[in-house]
């Protein structure tokens, strides 16, 4: 198995799974801002140009979440369970896109981001915007966490590892964490995982 990742927001929860289940995944790292994942060799394993992208024999898969299922289902562990649980799994991850990645990967893009490609300082009204949507989905999330150690039924899965993705780059990003102490006590937990804080190979 490869996967081909760089060290940025969506590869980073797939590294976190391979580092966590210390599966025997070789690494091909792209540098984004020299083009590697625009080259015609590897739009031919990923059309959209964007990172991560495993290749296992024949099975060519992009989008983290889907790594992340195919990841633990073929280490034989339990974070993509069988069973009426699965669904649950896809409601946090179709959520996860379309609401709380958005307004998290948006201050990441402001503070880590823009920093790192020197792109420029953050845009004030965007951060302000997306602070305000980053409240209303912790808000959500908060009052699932009360009472519930992991997201999905009784375990750590999958859901966890995709929807606490921006969550390492809270205080850099502003994201206000600290009002949400569920939130911050089940990212707590993820921290304590081996790969979690860390979750890239040495290069
Ligand atoms: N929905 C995709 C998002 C992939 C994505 O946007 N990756 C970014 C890095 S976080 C990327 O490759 N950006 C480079 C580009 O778009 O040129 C996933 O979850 O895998």
């Amino acid at each position: 198995m490869k996967l081909y990742y760089s060290d940025v927001l969506a590869p980073r929860k797939t590294c976190a799974l391979i580092k966590h289940l210390k599966l025997p995944v070789e690494f091909a790292y792209l540098q984004l801002d020299k083009g590697e994942h625009k080259k015609p060799d590897y739009l031919a394993l990923n059309p959209n140009g964007k990172v991560p992208t495993l290749v296992d024999g024949d099975t060519i898969l992009w989008e983290a979440d889907a790594i992340l299922c195919y990841l633990a289902k073929h280490a034989g562990s339990d974070l993509w369970p069988a069973g009426d649980l699965q669904p649950e799994i896809v409601s946090w991850f179709s959520w996860n896109s379309q609401h709380f990645l958005q307004s998290g990967g948006a201050l990441y893009f402001e503070f880590v981001i823009k920093e790192r490609f020197k792109i420029g300082p953050p845009d004030a009204a965007a951060v302000e915007k997306a602070i305000k949507s980053f409240r209303s989905q912790a808000k959500v999330l908060n009052a699932h966490l009360k009472d519930r150690k992991w997201l999905v039924g009784e375990k750590l899965s999958v859901a966890d590892f995709s929807v606490a993705v921006t969550l390492p780059y809270a205080a850099k990003a502003e994201m206000p964490i600290d009002d949400f102490p569920e939130v911050k006590r089940w990212h707590d937990q993820l921290s304590a995982l081996d790969g979690w804080l860390d979750p890239f190979p040495q290069r």
